[in-house]
């Protein structure tokens, strides 16, 4: 049963259906299944099988934006069931995508996750201009600056961010961590990042402790 829903909500996404995504998701509470779950196991799952037949070149651009559509149709209908945990302390979290990459599908899982781990997400989309992170955290008071790149062309624009925070004597004030399918441990050590983050669900406990450090 559990495995059949993920299987269909996986399938809806890698055939940019929309309608049978949302079915499949009202499927999926009423079936009692953990929202998370079905998110990670079903609707990521079809996502990485885009992601294959777009590098295949078999699939392109609209059928790509199709299936980013069914999934965040579904996502939708999932996240309010989302079980929320209290964070012991108010954590808040400035994440965005950096200047000039428009994926966000990820960036939209790694807030659905911290959301339900009880952290305060202030989430400045993508294709964000490099400053406003510097700005949006001292504005909030932020714990956090959390980054997401998907492209090679685009990640060095994580390492300006840093740049900017110790130009602007913000350094020490806020704790940074990158992620998105290009980056990697070693990449964010060699510019500076105090974490990294292979996957939404990693990322919780990753920033969990970097802040009690
Ligand atoms: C979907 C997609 C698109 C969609 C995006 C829709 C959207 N709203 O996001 C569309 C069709 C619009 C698109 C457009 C383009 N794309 Co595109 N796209 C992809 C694709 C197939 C999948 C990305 C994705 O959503 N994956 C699923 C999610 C769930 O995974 P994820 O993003 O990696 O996120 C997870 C982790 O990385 C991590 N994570 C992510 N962010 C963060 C942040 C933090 C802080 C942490 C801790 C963790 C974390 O957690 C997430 C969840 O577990 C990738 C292929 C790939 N292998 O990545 C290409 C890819 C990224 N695209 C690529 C390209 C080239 C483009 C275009 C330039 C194409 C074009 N010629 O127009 C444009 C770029 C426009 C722009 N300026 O940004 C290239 C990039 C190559 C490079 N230079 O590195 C890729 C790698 C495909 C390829 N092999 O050529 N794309």
């Amino acid at each position: 049963m559990k495995e059949e829903i993920f299987k269909n909500l996986a399938k809806c996404v890698v055939d940019g259906d929309e309608e049978g995504a949302r079915k499949w998701a009202e499927e999926a509470i009423k079936a009692g299944i953990d929202a998370y779950e079905a998110i990670m196991n079903g609707l990521a799952e079809g996502m990485k099988v885009v992601s294959e037949l777009y590098e295949k070149g078999e699939y392109y651009v609209p059928e790509v934006l199709l299936s980013a559509s069914a999934m965040t149709a579904a996502v939708e209908i999932l996240k309010p069931y989302i079980k929320v945990e209290k964070a012991e302390k108010p954590i808040t979290i400035v994440l965005g995508v950096v200047e000039g990459d428009i994926h966000d599908i990820g960036k939209n899982l790694v807030k659905i996750m911290l959301e339900s781990a009880g952290f305060k997400v202030i989430d400045l989309g993508r294709d964000v201009p490099l400053s406003k992170f510097v700005e949006e955290a001292k504005k909030h008071n932020a714990d956090v600056i959390a980054m997401s790149a998907l492209m090679t062309t685009t990640m060095p624009g994580m390492k300006k961010v840093i740049e900017l925070l110790i130009k602007e004597g913000y350094r020490d004030k806020v704790k940074t961590i990158i992620g998105g399918a290009p980056t990697s441990l070693d990449y964010a050590k060699s510019i500076g990042a105090d974490a990294w983050a292979k996957d939404a669900s990693a990322a919780v406990g990753v920033i969990k402790n970097l802040v009690a450090k």
